[in-house]
């Protein structure tokens, strides 16, 4: 009788448990970036743009460096500067950086806020007064974060755009055009840091006096490390199940 109460106890605990863990999601997702315009602030570049809109590493939840990069005939740009920009909105962010309600070739829809490169030329100069979207860009997280999606708006050149680097380690994941206006995702899982070359330019683009602009958002989860109460009932349902077949062995 008394084991019995203390079986049907531990049943009670596990169906509790049990709809605990049903009802949690298994990762909550998060915009990858505030929801606001700004600069972000590299730890190389800093801000250009005035402190209220500069946004940190501490409210972004990582740290982003921006790198030099080529083109094909071995031509070296400057680091690009990088913004949350919406298109419903002009701005002139001062230093040569202009962006109008329509650009020439990148257009995200208006009211959705998307990560812009502003791109420089070799010597340090702001090029198509920063409505070219192209650079290259570490994102370091300092810790594992469970899955990362990426939309990346706009590929036209084949190719060039895509993950360069993935936790340290290189790595070779370029995407294929998608067209004018077109979008793609890619799911990134357990990263802690990643190398992403944002457009092309340069004598190989389909845009041979400009280049291929192209910008990103997403979405990041939260830790994949489980909670502690949903440890504790894994660990009940694992003792009812072991109870559960030694019952059944003697009856
Ligand atoms: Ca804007
Ligand atoms: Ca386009
Ligand atoms: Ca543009
Ligand atoms: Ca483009």
């Amino acid at each position: 009788m008394h084991k019995r109460n203390v079986i049907q106890g531990f049943f009670i605990s596990a169906a509790l448990g049990l709809g605990f863990i049903s009802t949690m999601p298994a990762a909550n997702a998060m915009n990858l970036i505030p929801q606001k315009e700004g600069e972000i602030q590299t730890t190389n570049l800093g801000c250009v743009v005035n402190a209220a809109s500069c946004i940190k590493s501490s409210e972004l939840g990582f740290s982003v460096t921006s790198l030099s990069y080529k083109d094909s005939a071995n031509t070296t740009y400057a680091p690009s500067r990088l913004f949350i920009d919406k298109g419903e909105t002009a701005n002139n962010w001062g230093s040569g950086i202009e962006f109008g309600k329509t650009d020439l070739g990148t257009n995200t829809t208006q009211d959705e806020y998307w990560l812009r490169a502003v791109a420089y030329d070799a010597a340090g100069k702001v090029r198509e007064k920063g409505q070219l979207e192209v650079g290259r860009f570490k994102f370091d997280f300092g810790k594992i974060i469970s899955e990362i999606t990426l939309d990346l708006f706009d590929i036209e050149d084949a190719f060039k755009t895509g993950i360069l680097e993935l936790n340290g380690s290189p790595v070779s994941q370029l995407l294929a055009a998608n067209g004018n206006n077109g979008s793609t995702s890619i799911v990134l899982k357990n990263v802690s840091s990643f190398v992403l070359q944002l457009g092309n330019t340069g004598p190989d683009s389909v845009f041979k006096i400009t280049g291929d602009g192209v910008r990103l958002t997403g979405l990041m989860s939260s830790q994949s490390i489980p909670e502690p109460s949903t440890a504790i009932a894994f660990g009940l349902f694992a003792t009812v199940g072991t109870l559960g077949l030694k019952k059944r062995q003697h009856a």
